[in-house]
This record gives structure tokens, sequence and C-alpha cells, in this order.
């Protein structure tokens, strides 16, 4: 697990990485993603988006729980992660991220090894 650069972003926060691609059209609505995290699901396993996606996170279980996104935009290794929420918490991020399958997952001990693993492919 590469933790080269690890980004905690708060509710409504726009991110976009270095490395990935200027958005074309500016105004482009990212693509909203419901993510509701519980034991031991990601809750958004094997997504496939386009463009910028809002993830809307809420946690549904628990424990407490993460979003973490991992992957490598040009060879560079990042990781991505949410705020911590506890059980009824939620947040919202919104990332915009080079074409490419990235790995999500909750980095809280035991918890990925449960279940909380999940694919994210931008197209
Ligand atoms: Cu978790």
């Amino acid at each position: 697990m590469q933790k080269n650069l690890l980004l905690t972003l708060t509710a409504g926060l726009s991110l976009m990485l270095a490395g990935a691609p200027a958005q074309a059209q500016g105004a482009a609505k990212p693509q909203v993603v419901q993510v509701k995290l519980s034991e031991w699901s990601m809750g958004m396993e094997d997504t496939k988006v386009k463009g910028a996606v809002q993830f809307d996170v809420s946690n549904v279980g628990k424990f407490p729980h993460v979003l973490t996104i991992e992957g490598k935009i040009g060879g560079q290794a990042f990781v991505i992660s949410s705020m911590l929420l506890k059980a009824g918490e939620a947040t919202s991020m919104t990332v915009t991220l080079p074409a490419g399958t990235y790995n999500v997952y909750c980095p809280l001990p035991g918890h990925a090894a449960r279940g909380m693993v999940g694919t994210l492919t931008i197209e």
C-alpha cells in the first residue's frame, strides 16, 4: 500500500490531481456516485464512470469507515482518503482522475480483508 501522498478531503472540496488532464469543458458536472460504507462492503463495488466524480459517501454501518482511492497517475502512486466517518455520518468529495482503474478500500485495520474493497474505473 503506497502512502506517498495522503490527502484528506473535507466536504465539498474539489481536487484535481497533478498530472490529470485539464477538464475540456470546465463546466461539466461531476457524475454523482453514492457510496454506502458498512460491514463489510464499500457499497460501490466495480463502479464505472466518466470524467469528474462526486462521491457522496455515507456510513450506514456501525463501525467507523473511510473511503480511500489508490492508484497511479503517470507512474506516480497516490492515495486519496475521505474523512473518517462514524456511524451515520456522511461527506462528499469530488475527484478528477485520468482514465484508468483504481482501487477503493477502507484503510481501517482488517476492514479491507473483510471485504471493504472495490474498483473504480474511469473511462
Ligand atoms: Cu471500514
